[in-house]
């Protein structure tokens, strides 16, 4: 029996920064035929020495392929790229970081030039790009029939999480999801300023904050089950009356280890007013209302 090669998509790549050169080399890897573009050429010598077909121009780039990739820095730098390019007939899937809105409009400025669209937000770092470390995938949104027509090309750089036909949903997603990274990153930064002027290895303690931040990491399946049920009592373990009531003691804590509390402090402050309101038999969930006007 003959084994016929699975023809491999060829695609177009926008944007060879970090993030753009890191998926480049994943599809290329993968036998991908791939088109190029840099607004900075020198950035695509290294990718042609791989294969890549270097275009002359981000129209030329555009009509190389029906599958076009942006991978560029912002949405401002989307529009000077795509503007003055054909995008007639063509699959355009968009993994710049931007707002809900942006994808939106995007979504809706590339329909009117007779293109369907897919918004994606990027949950990985250039290195975790080709599974070289692994956790990383994409979040998308938009035409549900671009994502399952090309979805194969997709899952080469990293793994694929659809999150609705709404445009905005895929950064909705990748902003939240980032925002809950900086409150991770905030606490930890207050953690290590707590240690920082004593005997305390910071190589030490940064394995008891990994666990303890992974062993406290699935009480947002409670949050959630909370937000659903509308009863933020429901599963209490550690109530807002019982937690308010420790409050001096992290702000002693980090007064007598000369430690601002500027980032402690505004939660605190919204667990004060929501036990104030009569709260204190809930969990914390309850400051996620006082937080949406
Ligand atoms: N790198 C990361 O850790 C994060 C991980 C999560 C997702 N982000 C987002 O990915 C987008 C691209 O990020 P990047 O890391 O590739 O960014 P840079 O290395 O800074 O490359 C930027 C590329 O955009 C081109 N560019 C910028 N402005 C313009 C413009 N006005 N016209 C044309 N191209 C433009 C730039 O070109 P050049 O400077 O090389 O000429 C790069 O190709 C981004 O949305 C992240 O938020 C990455």
């Amino acid at each position: 029996m003959t084994h016929h090669p699975v023809e491999k998509t060829s695609l177009t790549l926008l944007g060879l920064g970090a993030m753009g050169t890191a998926l480049a080399r994943t599809w290329l890897t993968a036998g991908h035929p791939l088109t190029v573009w840099n607004r900075t050429p020198a950035r695509a010598a290294a990718l042609a020495a791989e294969g890549a077909t270097v275009a002359e121009s981000a129209a030329d780039a555009v009509a190389a392929n029906a599958l076009v990739v942006v991978c560029l820095l912002d949405d401002p730098s989307v529009q000077d790229v795509l503007t003055g390019t054909d995008l007639t007939g063509k699959d355009l899937v968009n993994l710049t970081t931007g707002t809900p809105a942006q994808a939106r409009a995007r979504a809706e400025w590339t329909r009117t030039r007779g293109a369907r669209y897919l918004d994606g937000g990027i949950m990985a770092v250039p290195p975790m790009i080709g599974g070289a470390q692994p956790g990383g995938y994409v979040l998308y949104s938009g035409s549900r029939e671009l994502f399952e027509e090309h979805e194969q090309t997709l899952r080469v750089p990293a793994g694929t999480r659809y999150v609705g036909e709404d445009a905005g949903f895929a950064a909705l997603h990748d902003v939240a999801l980032l925002s809950a990274m900086y409150g991770m990153f905030a606490g930890a930064a207050h953690a290590f300023a707590l240690i920082r002027k004593e005997d305390v290895d910071p190589a030490t303690f940064a394995p008891l904050l990994a666990d303890w931040l992974v062993a406290m990491a699935p009480a947002v399946h409670q949050t959630a089950d909370q937000l659903r049920s509308g009863d933020y009592t429901k599963g209490v373990v550690s109530n807002l009356a019982m937690q308010v009531a420790g409050i001096p003691t992290f702000l002693r804590t980090a007064e007598q280890q000369g430690v601002s509390t500027e980032l402690l402090s505004p939660y605190f402050a919204l667990m004060r007013r929501r036990l104030a309101e009569g709260s204190g038999e809930e969990d914390l969930t309850g400051l996620i209302d006082l937080l949406v006007h």
